[in-house]
């Protein structure tokens, strides 16, 4: 990998007359990406302009500029037959599959291509600006971030351990609820994953939780998680698990937490990237961006973002548990209307679909209304079970419409005129699968 990011580095050196135009994705790793390599950049004299997209089409390749140096970021393994058909010059840091050829004018630095440890984009990102210099070692946090936004934790070889060295990490083994780093009441409450029926979203649950687990206040308020002693640590994760009894398992519940110092403060890497992961859905993915890069004026607009972002699921997860659903043997429809908001009812669902509320194999369906169409989300709790996808075109196929997504988690669009229509046929398709099943 390192060889191909020589080459990487000596391309864009000599095309010097292109105008250098980089293409990242929205979510964590993309947006750590993009700091990451942009900081490189300019700290290398180069000048570039940045675009963030949430994937990439055929289109939108087409319209790039034919005289511009393309440099795509945690995206574009999947689009090369696009990439093929442009004359331009193109570097791909990314690590998602190759399913195609690669061109010629095409540079990929992906490690699937050598067999290595698999590493998201940013932390590929992040070697290329410490080849570029030792100077961009203080980047190491955002690799680490992208790290934590892409799953990676668990999957820790050599080149990730060199990040976390770098960045100056503490690794604590603890409840996986974030922020670690603050009062333990309020990170309970807003806790959406794990979600922890009756204490999620219930400040009285949350403080009765904390009275069973025996931890009291310090001085007036609660310690930060990553504060607890080891019994207070095991109280806690039993309370929890007493809490829910069969229904969620300690392992699951306990993990690595990755403690950093970021823009001058103890942080969660956890609570950062669920930060920039939830700007950049809200629509302000260049928020993010300059959180990232520790910009003041956008770091407090993208904390002001994420609070109302939490406060949003919260009350949207407490309504859902309050609100009457239709249900059959295997399945759960909720109608949230206007009581949820279009933009985070898929995260809803699968934060739901992940909770201990329902058994593997039932299919959550959510339905909110947007200004003249309603959200549909559908989710599979846990790893066997039907396919949504499938289930949500037998219905959706006959009335117009068009699903988009995985066999575990897909979602459409449909008329406000369909609501009820909608759901008789769901509910119909849903009694057939099972008695199929
Ligand atoms: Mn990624």
């Amino acid at each position: 990998m390192l060889d191909r990011i020589k080459l990487a580095i000596e391309r864009i050196n000599n095309l010097t007359t292109f105008p250098i135009r980089i293409v990242s994705h929205f979510d964590t790793d993309g947006i750590a990406s993009a700091a990451i390599f942009s900081r490189a950049l300019q700290r290398w004299n180069k000048t570039f302009t940045l675009s963030i997209v949430k994937s990439l089409d055929e289109d939108f390749i087409k319209n790039l500029p034919e005289d511009n140096l393309l440099i795509f970021l945690d995206l574009a393994s999947g689009s090369l037959k696009y990439l093929k058909d442009k004359k331009n010059p193109v570097i791909i840091l990314d690590h998602h599959e190759i399913t195609q050829e690669i061109p010629e004018n095409v540079l990929m630095v992906n490690p699937s291509l050598e067999n290595q440890e698999s590493l998201c984009s940013a932390a590929i990102c992040y070697f290329f600006a410490k080849s570029l210099s030792e100077q961009n070692k203080d980047l190491s946090t955002l690799a680490l971030i992208g790290m934590i936004g892409d799953n990676h934790q668990d999957n820790i070889g050599k080149r990730y351990d060199e990040i976390i060295k770098d960045a100056d990490a503490v690794i604590k083994k603890g409840l996986l609820i974030y922020p670690s780093t603050r009062p333990l009441d309020k990170a309970l409450e807003y806790s959406s994953s794990p979600y922890i029926p009756n204490v999620t979203g219930s400040y009285k649950g949350v403080i009765e939780l904390l009275r069973e687990a025996n931890i009291p206040k310090n001085n007036g308020a609660y310690k930060a998680l990553y504060e607890l002693t080891n019994e207070e640590m095991t109280n806690l994760t039993t309370s929890i698990i007493l809490k829910n009894p069969g229904k969620i398992e300690s392992e699951k519940l306990i993990g690595n937490l990755y403690l950093l110092k970021f823009h001058n403060r103890l942080e969660d890497a956890r609570e950062l990237s669920a930060l920039i992961n939830a700007c950049s859905r809200m629509g302000y993915p260049f928020v993010s961006l300059g959180f990232c890069l520790g910009n003041k004026s956008l770091k407090s607009k993208a904390e002001k973002i994420y609070i109302e972002y939490r406060q949003h699921l919260v009350s949207a997860l407490k309504y859902i548990a309050e609100a009457e659903k239709i249900t059959g043997k295997n399945y759960t429809i909720i109608n949230a209307k206007n009581n949820i908001r279009d933009t985070i009812i898929g995260t809803v669902a699968s934060i739901i679909s992940r909770s201990p509320l329902y058994s593997e194999g039932t299919i959550i369906v959510a339905l909110a209304y947007n200004e003249d169409k309603i959200k549909v989300s559908a989710r599979i709790t846990g790893k066997d079970g039907r396919n949504v996808r499938e289930v949500l075109d037998k219905v959706v196929v006959p009335l117009g419409g068009e699903v988009g997504g995985h066999p575990n988690a897909a979602g459409c669009l449909i008329s406000k005129d369909k609501e009820v229509q909608f759901i008789q046929e769901l509910q119909k398709v849903l009694d057939i699968e099972l008695v199929k099943v």
